[in-house]
């Protein structure tokens, strides 16, 4: 049974459409730099917020209406969920999904029970992407909502709650790889601490990075090919996450060996709550050929907060895709809006409008970063701007061939360093300005 019948499925109508429920940049088919959007994007539907998000807060109760749920956690009702889902994304035209275990199944009494609880939804989701052509862009483990995770998960204290973790990641990935999903995702959830005087930071590590490494080795075991995902976030819930930021969790990777297995998921807010553009985290994972994928959102500067809004922030697209077009797109990982709707915007068709806006938000900023590209601007003032480590001293020194001697002979001899060039900032903030339109 339809739940949105009264919504015909969203196409592109072009910037001059004043129709809400149309598409005025996102053309799937349209080509960007030789890729369809569609291709480019990868957008993806987060079953957490859109399907499972309630509206409530810690100052007030639920107050999103959801006339397909009747908010129990019966196996029916979770079923009912995928249908509206599919359903959603298919007149909403996403091709991507992404959930945590306990997002689409009911936590059962026993490990057992929610294993079976989630193999009947997984069923079900199996046949959903069948019949609709929606695929999995990953999936995750839920290893923070249950009370057992009050120490974490991995880094938990209580050695039975990381086994309980690492057997619900091992039925979680078995899921992923059964749907088809590719890529599993790990976000810390409560991997940190509070307070270090009850707390063996070293010991925390090594027992994460043991996790990730089970992970990995299960993967092997069952054939999963999909990428692994790390997600840094710096703080909420703990106060110190350890996967702070890009470089946090990229020397984690590097010192526990498993560089190649494990890539990064970028998120917007979670960036600037680590004190970063998402710029910047996209750029630092980038050059590390560590980017892997998006969680597409945005925060709040004034409440400081991971607040997960929807994107609509033109610059902020245009940042995301000058980094994402310089590496050609985020294949397999995706653009997945890890957002949801505020609790003001109650009813389900702010679902639509709030996911319309982040698409076209994206696709947007693709078309002025691809002509910003095009034009060369910035690339051409970047090369000019280190020109001079192409040629005498400054290529000895990129090649290393320059030790701290031969840089004091080169500098007695010529007495002073040449003139420096301006950075010519606020000409290039113009200069982006212009193609903003
Ligand atoms: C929370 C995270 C979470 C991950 C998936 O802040 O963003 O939603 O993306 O576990
Ligand atoms: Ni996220
Ligand atoms: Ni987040």
């Amino acid at each position: 049974m339809p739940y949105f019948s009264d919504i015909a499925s969203v196409v592109y109508e072009g910037p001059d459409s004043k129709n809400p429920l149309a598409f005025k940049y996102y053309n799937p088919d349209e080509l960007i730099e030789g890729k369809s959007m569609r291709e480019l994007f990868r957008f993806s539907v987060c079953y957490w917020h859109t399907f499972r998000g309630t509206g409530s807060d810690p100052f007030g109760a639920a107050t999103l209406q959801r006339p397909w749920d009747d908010g129990s956690d019966s196996i029916d009702n979770a079923k009912k969920r995928v249908d509206v889902a599919f359903e959603f994304m298919q007149k909403l035209g996403v091709d991507f999904y992404c959930f945590h275990d306990r997002d689409v199944a009911p936590e059962g009494k026993t490990l057992a029970q929610s294993n079976k609880n989630l193999d009947a939804i997984v069923k079900h989701l199996k046949k959903s992407q069948k019949s609709t052509g929606i695929k999995l862009l990953w999936g995750t483990a839920n290893l923070f909502s249950h009370p057992r995770y009050m120490h974490g998960a991995a880094t938990s204290c209580n050695a039975d709650v990381f086994a309980y973790a690492a057997a619900q990641v091992k039925h979680v990935m078995e899921a992923t790889h059964d749907l088809g999903g590719e890529n599993y995702v790990f976000w810390g959830g409560r991997e940190g601490y509070m307070n270090l005087y009850n707390t063996d930071m070293k010991r925390e590590l090594d027992h994460l990075a043991t996790f990730m490494h089970m992970a990995v080795d299960h993967a092997k075991k069952i054939g999963f090919k999909g990428q692994f995902l790390f997600e840094p976030k710096p703080k909420e819930p703990t106060k110190h996450q350890y996967d702070f930021d890009a470089a946090a969790c990229l020397n984690f990777i590097h010192r526990n060996k498993l560089d190649g297995h494990v890539k990064l998921n970028i998120e917007t807010n979670h960036a600037t709550l680590a004190g970063h553009t998402m710029m910047h985290e996209l750029e630092y994972a980038r050059i590390h050929n560590a980017l892997g994928s998006i969680d597409a959102n945005t925060g709040d500067l004034l409440l400081g907060w991971d607040t997960d809004q929807f994107p609509t922030d033109i610059y902020l697209t245009t940042q995301c895709m000058l980094v994402i077009l310089e590496q050609k797109g985020l294949a397999p990982g995706g653009t997945n809006f890890d957002a949801k709707v505020r609790r003001e915007s109650f009813e389900p068709i702010d679902l639509f409008h709030a996911h319309i806006g982040g698409m076209d938000a994206f696709a947007r900023g693709a078309r002025i970063a691809a002509a910003i590209r095009k034009d060369g601007v910035l690339k051409d003032v970047v090369k000019q701007r280190y020109a001079s480590f192409d040629e005498g001293i400054g290529k000895q020194i990129e090649k290393g061939k320059a030790s701290l001697a031969d840089c004091e002979a080169y500098m007695l001899k010529n007495g002073n360093p040449a003139a420096n060039t301006s950075g010519r900032q606020e000409f290039l903030e113009n200069v982006i300005n212009d193609y903003l339109r």
